[in-house]
């Protein structure tokens, strides 16, 4: 008796094995590859989104915080916009992590960078942009620079279908800035977010600024300035801020997502190492635009997968 019941719960354990659909296997439809394809996203550059623990949001990766999430790390496979190649792991290296908790969608970062510019430096700018640390400047500042991480998420990719160049700053495409040493709601000095700009539409700063001033995106930052690394959390709320459909927001009864993704983190050091008075590094996790179409710059995009499944864990 205890035999056979044995073997119906080694069945039922097979069963449920092979007959659960991995989240990735969504990527394999035809009409997601189709959508995909249109929307300018490449298909070779995928994560996961799983459902995890809600992580603590203080900016410190502690030990085991992230391990129900999925991990990336920077490879020579990211794509760099500037003319200096990342040479060395000092120069620039950086590990991170992605998982959402059912209400937010996590990001995380712990990136090595040799020099905090504008804390290690002294806080140069181009002699062409000098309002370029003027916060609340859409015309004339640059929020990018400065040592940052720019977030892409193109919700309503499979909805839309279609390449976009220049994002609305909501649902429909936000692309907007974390910087080390400066923030809306801080100023300079303080890390955190801000409107991305310039030569962006008057919609796109108002709804980044929204995002912002609502806490639909919010970070965390620690710096480790004996070691030369400094870690982030970003977490953006799903209800508000991952729009699937139009004002249709990506929750846990929503099926396997794949929702349009990148990432681009910027190095700014000492001026000598930005011939160009620009960033020093600027490496894509999917590639900035395609140079053949510099009049129109339809965004790359990669594609991260919203699940309600949670991440099967090393047990070892
Ligand atoms: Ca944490
Ligand atoms: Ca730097």
């Amino acid at each position: 008796m205890h035999y056979r019941l044995l073997l119906c719960a080694l069945c039922l354990t097979g069963c449920l094995t092979a007959c659960t659909k991995g989240p990735e296997q969504v990527l394999n439809e035809d009409w997601v590859k189709e959508a995909a394809t249109k929307a300018n996203a490449v298909l070779s550059r995928s994560l996961i989104a799983w459902k995890g623990e809600t992580p603590t949001f203080d900016g410190q990766i502690g030990k085991g915080e992230y391990a129900d999430a999925s991990h990336f790390t920077w490879t020579d496979e990211w794509v760099e916009a500037m003319k200096q190649e990342i040479t060395s792991p000092e120069d620039l290296f950086f590990e991170g992590w992605v998982k959402h908790d059912g209400a937010h969608l996590y990001l995380a970062f712990d990136i090595q960078d040799d020099i905090f510019y504008g804390i290690e430096t002294e806080r140069w700018i181009s002699p062409e942009y000098p309002f370029t640390h003027v916060i609340g400047e859409r015309e004339r500042g640059r929020p990018w620079f400065g040592d940052m991480i720019e977030v892409l998420i193109y919700g309503r990719l499979l909805d839309l279908k279609a390449p976009i160049d220049d994002v609305t700053g909501d649902g429909r495409g936000i692309q907007i800035i974390y910087n080390l040493t400066k923030s809306l709601e801080g100023g300079v000095g303080v890390p955190g977010m801000l409107p991305h700009g310039p030569n962006r539409t008057v919609e796109n700063w108002e709804n980044n600024k929204r995002w912002i001033l609502e806490d639909i995106i919010e970070s965390k930052t620690e710096r480790y300035d004996a070691d030369n690394r400094y870690t982030v959390e970003i977490r953006i709320r799903l209800n508000g801020g991952i729009e699937i459909s139009e004002g249709i927001y990506w929750s846990m009864d929503t099926g396997d997502t794949p929702i349009g993704f990148n990432l681009a983190i910027g190095d700014v050091d000492t001026q000598h190492k930005s011939p160009d008075n620009i960033l020093h590094h600027e490496t894509w996790w999917a590639g900035k635009w395609n140079s053949s179409d510099p009049n129109t710059r339809k965004k790359y995009w990669g594609l991260l997968v919203m699940t309600s499944k949670k991440k099967v864990l090393d047990r070892k």
